[in-house]
């Protein structure tokens, strides 16, 4: 069943073919929906139009989250394009690679600021730019979450914090929107190998462990995460908002 047919779609996150915002572009295209694809910067377009040229009728899109004005000129080329939409998927986190190992408690304000503006508040800037565009449609946002916002992870923290935000963030939103038929959720991720993951320290052995101690007894993959984003894409979610669906082989339910 193609599940979003007829819709249109803005996927903000795509840096490479193992972004989990790749995987769900590519499960939303062939579920039907018609899509708006962003690129953080030059630096990520070439790879990102090159991947983004394989999906029919789709189309690429600049925008840096931390840019207001970008976020405004995005509002614009998506109404003068596919006019309106129907869903938003925000897949997209920053911290500074020195603030993800070691003790959590020497980070600089500007850094630990920077990371929630990029992480948490992005969301909140990105729906009131497109929202004016979801008006009068069942609207669906969704954004990526991960288990250290609740947990003590090891080298996550700034993430933890922001990644917690970012989930109070998801609960006021729906809160604020849901008289408007809009919903909000988040997808909490086992840990993947992406671009976001390469370069963290024993990155492996938290695989590993996912690996050997969740139910699933293996890891998951760009594409477990796809297709629970397209259910809460779909009609098939209708009546869900304001939660944080965990795809992660069950890992969250262990206590040790
Ligand atoms: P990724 O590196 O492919 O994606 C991160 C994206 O964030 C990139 O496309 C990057 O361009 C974008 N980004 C960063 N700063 C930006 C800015 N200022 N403006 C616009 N875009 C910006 O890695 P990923 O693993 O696919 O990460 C996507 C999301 O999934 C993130 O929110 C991450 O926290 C979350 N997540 C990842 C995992 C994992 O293990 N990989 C697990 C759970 C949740
Ligand atoms: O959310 C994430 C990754 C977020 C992330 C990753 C990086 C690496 C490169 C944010 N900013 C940066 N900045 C960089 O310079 N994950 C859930 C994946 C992840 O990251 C970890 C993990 C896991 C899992 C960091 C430490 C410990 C575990």
């Amino acid at each position: 069943m193609r599940l979003l047919d007829g819709k249109h779609g803005l996927v903000l996150g795509v840096a490479n073919k193992w972004s989990i915002a790749w995987a769900i572009a590519r499960a939303a295209a062939e579920h039907g929906a018609r899509l708006i694809v962003t690129y953080q910067n030059e630096r990520f377009q070439k790879q990102v139009q090159q991947l983004v040229d394989t999906l029919p009728g789709a189309r690429t899109a600049p925008c840096d989250v931390a840019e207001d004005a970008q976020l405004e000129a995005l509002r614009q080329t998506v109404q003068a394009t596919i006019g309106h939409l129907d869903f938003v998927v925000h897949s997209i986190a920053h911290a500074h690679k020195d603030d993800l190992e070691g003790p959590f408690y020497p980070i600089p304000k500007d850094r630990f600021l920077a990371a929630l503006d990029i992480s948490a508040y992005s969301l909140v800037a990105v729906v009131r730019a497109l929202r004016p565009l979801m008006q009068g449609r069942s609207g669906s946002v969704l954004t990526m979450t991960y288990i250290g916002s609740e947990r003590v992870m090891p080298n996550y923290n700034v993430m933890g914090i922001a990644k917690a935000a970012l989930e109070a963030i998801v609960r006021y939103l729906a809160h604020d929107l849901g008289p408007s038929g809009i919903r909000v959720n988040a997808i909490s991720a086992g840990p993947i190998k992406t671009l976001a993951a390469s370069g963290i320290g024993d990155f492996s052995r938290i695989l590993e462990i996912y690996q050997t101690r969740s139910p699933l007894r293996r890891n998951i993959t760009q594409e477990d995460v796809a297709q629970a984003a397209v259910f809460l894409l779909s009609d098939m979610a209708s009546a869900i908002t304001g939660t944080v669906l965990y795809v992660d082989a069950g890992f969250h339910i262990m206590g040790v």
